[in-house]
């Protein structure tokens, strides 16, 4: 790709839905929003890694979108809060409890108010939005569905719920198939079907094709829906150099027959996207991928702080409005 050019056309302007699972996706929503004036930002999250714990529902992906946004997220781990504490559960410990997924003393309450709220018979769009709202998040975040679909992954272990696969047990297990369980029966909801409909770009997030942005395209018409939008679809590619960026996408794409590579995202993608953007790293499978009618654009892909991640969305939205303005 030639230089980013800073002095291109104004992307500011535009209306971006992102899809997007945990920490990466995260960082990409948060450069997206940097260069987007508020309101002009919609970011569908994965919420098939949703699991309960001790009676409150966990939505790890959605939380870990709006505390980034509302620049909380803990800087090492990129989920839960900064400076969080962990009494309550070292207090489960003394119980007995297994504490294996760590619960925050202030996350806590995250998880206590949507479980309150969803058992009082709220959407959990609505709660997304109002909690989202409430820390001061200018771009408007959506489960993407208010029906619960999960992750099952089969491994030689036998079937894995996501967090017991992805936390309890270290992502140790190989992957040999997944099930998004309830996606069938998922309904779409107005809010991110309109989001689809007035987007001018749509962004696929560095985030894990397979389980993190696989389960939002498998949910009934909301795959229909952005394969039929006619904007331009930029995704980046969580692949460099052959490795995740961060989590297991790598053996995951690869032990479910996918390629792990650059051109492996894309293909996973094809017929969705316009655009790859891949690492510099992945120069010289351009060919095999533009094979795919996508087309590749090569950066540094690699968010490692606050400035990359301006400068990789300002980079999508470049390509994005390239790709708006291409005679047919
Ligand atoms: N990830 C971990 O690896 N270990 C944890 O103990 C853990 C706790 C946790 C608590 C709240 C939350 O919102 C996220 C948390 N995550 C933890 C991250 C999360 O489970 C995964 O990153 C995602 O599900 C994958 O996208």
């Amino acid at each position: 790709m030639p230089p980013f050019d800073p002095g291109g056309p104004d992307s500011g302007a535009m209306k971006v839905l992102a899809l997007a699972g945990g920490v990466g996706g995260a960082k990409l929503a948060a450069g997206l929003e940097a260069a987007l004036p508020g309101g002009d930002l919609t970011v569908v999250v994965n919420t098939a890694d949703d699991f309960d714990l001790w009676g409150l529902r966990i939505c790890p992906d959605l939380d870990t979108v709006m505390y980034t946004l509302a620049g909380l997220a803990n800087p090492e781990t990129g989920w839960g809060l900064a400076g969080e504490t962990f009494d309550s559960l070292e207090m489960l410990g003394r119980y007995g409890e297994d504490t294996w997924f760590w619960l925050g003393d202030r996350d806590l309450a995250t998880h206590l108010l949507r479980t309150s709220r969803l058992r009082s018979g709220e959407s959990l769009t609505s709660i997304t939005r109002d909690l989202g709202r409430r820390l001061g998040v200018r771009s408007e975040i959506l489960p993407m569905s208010d029906d619960p679909v999960a992750t099952v992954l089969d491994t030689p272990a036998g079937p894995l719920e996501f967090q017991e696969y992805f936390v309890r047990r270290g992502q140790r297990d190989e992957v040999r198939g997944v099930e998004f369980r309830g996606v069938d029966e998922a309904r779409p909801t107005r809010a991110v079907l309109d989001g689809i409909r007035e987007a001018d770009a749509i962004v696929l997030c560095p985030s894990n094709p397979v389980v993190s942005l696989g389960p939002i395209l498998a949910v009934p018409g909301v795959g229909d829906a952005l394969a039929a939008s006619s904007v331009p679809k930029v995704a980046v590619s969580p692949i460099v150099g052959g490795r995740a960026l961060k989590g297991p996408a790598d053996r995951m794409l690869s032990s479910t027959g996918h390629e792990s590579s650059a051109t492996g995202v894309a293909r996973f993608y094809a017929g969705l996207i316009d655009a790859l953007i891949m690492d510099a790293a992945d120069a010289g499978e351009e060919s095999e991928i533009e094979g795919l009618d996508v087309r590749p654009y090569l950066t540094d892909a690699v968010m490692h702080d606050e400035p990359d991640r301006a400068r990789l969305a300002r980079e999508v939205l470049d390509v994005a409005e390239g790709l708006s303005v291409r005679p047919e």
